[in-house]
């Protein structure tokens, strides 16, 4: 048998070095990595896989090292990504609020009804993850960030914005140009039904044209800023550009 054509594996060996003391990691020790997979049989759903850095360098590699989307009966399902500690945090949608704040003309608190009343947009597309796994024809539905930057109204020197989830941990951010697209949300709907809260919910970022990590779980804050700030994601090595098929991911 032939071997197979060689990988060429991640960018630094460095980072696949577990690196017990957490000294030189760029990640850190205390960082997890939860990887749910949710099979359409449900094989696999309810099972917990949680390991410490061999699955945080996993993104450095333009493959799946874990193996655990061969395990996902049917394939192309959803991994559920927690890069916390694996507790999804747990916010209802009676207690949920956004925040935006930075510079803009009129800071805003908008709760989950607040968002519902806003004019709505939905969005049909094929969820895609830098590792590869796929979800095709995915059902979205929320509110365009530039209807949320409009009611704040965003001041003159303004370029970014940065995203904050209420995992206190992952962050995100886009240009403002990025921003005003028309097929980036702030969804509040998701397959058809209120964004779950593995999944996020009660609201997440949906950034269409972008790779799955710009999609920001738990969405809690979004500051305008005149800076772009890399997340969790692309301090492991991700473009922050994220463009599906225009980046470093595959
Ligand atoms: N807060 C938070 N958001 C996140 C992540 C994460 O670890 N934490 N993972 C990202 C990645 S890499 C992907 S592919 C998608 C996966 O979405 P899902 O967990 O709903 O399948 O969420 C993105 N948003
Ligand atoms: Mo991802």
């Amino acid at each position: 048998m032939e071997s197979p054509p060689e990988d060429p594996g991640p960018p630094s060996t460095e980072t696949t070095d577990p690196d017990p003391s957490g000294g030189t990691s760029p990640v850190g020790r205390r960082v997890f990595l939860g990887i749910v997979g949710l099979g359409a049989v449900g094989i696999v759903a309810g099972s917990r896989i949680e390991s410490g850095l061999h699955t945080v360098v996993a993104p450095l590699q333009a493959h799946d090292p874990t193996g655990l989307s061969n395990l996902i009966p049917g394939g192309n399902q959803w991994e559920i990504y927690n890069a916390s500690n694996g507790a999804f945090p747990d916010v209802s949608q009676e207690e949920f609020q956004l925040n935006i704040d930075g510079m803009v003309d009129t800071p805003l608190t908008l709760s989950y009804t607040d968002l519902q009343a806003m004019p709505p947009t939905t969005l049909v597309k094929t969820f895609q993850c830098v590792t590869g796994w796929t979800v095709p024809d995915v059902h979205w539905q929320g509110v365009l960030l530039s209807e949320i930057l409009d009611r704040a109204g965003v001041k003159a020197g303004a370029s970014a914005l940065r995203f904050f989830s209420s995992d206190n941990f992952d962050t995100e951010s886009l240009t403002l140009a990025q921003a005003r697209r028309p097929d980036i949300i702030v969804a509040y709907q998701m397959l058809g039904a209120p964004v779950t809260r593995e999944h996020g919910g009660p609201v997440r970022l949906y950034v269409a044209p972008m790779y799955g990590y710009k999609s920001l779980k738990w969405l809690s804050r979004i500051t305008v800023t005149n800076e772009v700030v890399p997340g969790y994601w692309e301090q492991q090595g991700y473009s922050v550009d994220a463009w599906i098929g225009n980046s470093n991911g595959l």
